[in-house]
């Protein structure tokens, strides 16, 4: 028999350790799990990266990953990171948290990461519920979505409207990049990576504080099979958190996040006035911002 030459056309990323997951059938923590272990792989930076795990099912990502991993306290993911990237600012460090994690006990820590435009980058798995826990109402489930402790449904009088963490974290100035995506197709997913891809080369490259949100599933507690739940996915949790770039300091023209806080502080002397040579130079003129805001509109989608 003719022999063939043998061509690798799928392997394992170098930076995904060989050990069987633990994730639930249908869930997408481990497709994004692989996607960041790809980045690490193409980005050549395994010997560099730290990641940060948090507490809820994204805990497991301390088991999968090659690199160094530190364990952090339920929502204290972006102050570990952020005191491990002001330590080593060489590393490349990364937070990997679930919308509990993030958004409920985290919140304050990841607002305040976020408007301090620490350079790190955020992994944010929006599943709409407390998975590890068993599935309680979490500050991203749907108004009338029921979890364990919202039985007839969240009710929004009393329980308040779910936070969409993009748009919320699109207001501050120390926020260079900020894309929601979700895995629900090989399209998506190939989306999904360029972001992640992008938010890892804006901290190589000293853009700022990045942060990528996958809109994803949580079968098991949202009590369905793994195709429903894509497809309950797709029709209630994207209409209400809509794909897309909330903000790309580098699309807007700029060099980094301080460079696009500048420009958007030019009619505000007491900022203008005390900038340095650098920033100052960057925002020279309106019309120079303008343009860079005209390019901006064009670029990012
Ligand atoms: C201080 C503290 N409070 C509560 C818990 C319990 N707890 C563990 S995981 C979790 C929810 C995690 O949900 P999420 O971040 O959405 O992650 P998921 O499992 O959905 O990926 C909670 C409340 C804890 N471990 N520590
Ligand atoms: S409980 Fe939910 S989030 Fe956790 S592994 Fe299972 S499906 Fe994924
Ligand atoms: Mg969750």
């Amino acid at each position: 028999m003719e022999e063939r030459e043998e061509k690798v056309v799928f392997e394992r990323p170098k930076s995904l350790l060989p050990v069987v997951t633990n994730f639930c059938p249908g869930c997408t923590h481990g497709i994004v799990i692989r996607l960041v272990a790809e980045v690490i792989d193409e980005l050549g930076i395994e010997g560099q990266t730290i990641g940060i795990a948090p507490v809820g099912c994204s805990v497991m990502a301390y088991d999968f990953f090659a690199c160094d991993m530190i364990e952090a306290a339920h929502g204290r993911a972006p102050a570990v990171a952020t005191a491990v990237k002001r330590v080593n600012p060489d590393n490349v460090v990364f937070a990997y948290q679930g919308d509990g994690d993030l958004a409920s006990i985290g919140m304050a820590e990841t607002v305040h990461a976020a408007t301090r435009g620490e350079k790190i980058t955020v992994i944010f798995i929006n599943n709409a519920i407390y998975g590890m826990t068993g599935g309680q109402m979490a500050p991203t489930s749907l108004p009338n979505q029921i979890t364990q402790t919202s039985p007839y449904g969240r009710d929004v009088s009393s329980a308040g409207y779910p936070v969409r963490v993009c748009e919320m974290l699109s207001t501050l100035d120390g926020v260079a990049y900020l894309e929601r995506v979700c895995c629900d197709s090989p399209k998506n997913i190939r989306k999904a990576k360029r972001a992640i891809k992008k938010a890892f080369q804006n901290q190589i490259d000293g853009v700022g504080y990045s942060l990528v949100e996958v809109v994803s599933t949580c079968p098991t507690n949202w009590g369905m099979t793994p195709t429903d739940a894509f497809k309950w996915m797709d029709e209630n949790m994207l209409p209400y958190y809509p794909l897309g770039v909330y903000r790309d300091v580098k699309a807007e023209g700029f060099a980094n996040a301080a460079e696009a806080a500048a420009a958007r502080a030019v009619d505000c002397p007491i900022v203008v006035d005390n900038l340095s040579e650098e920033l100052r130079g960057a925002i020279s003129s309106k019309a120079a911002v303008q343009d860079a805001m005209n390019k901006a509109q064009g670029g990012a989608q």
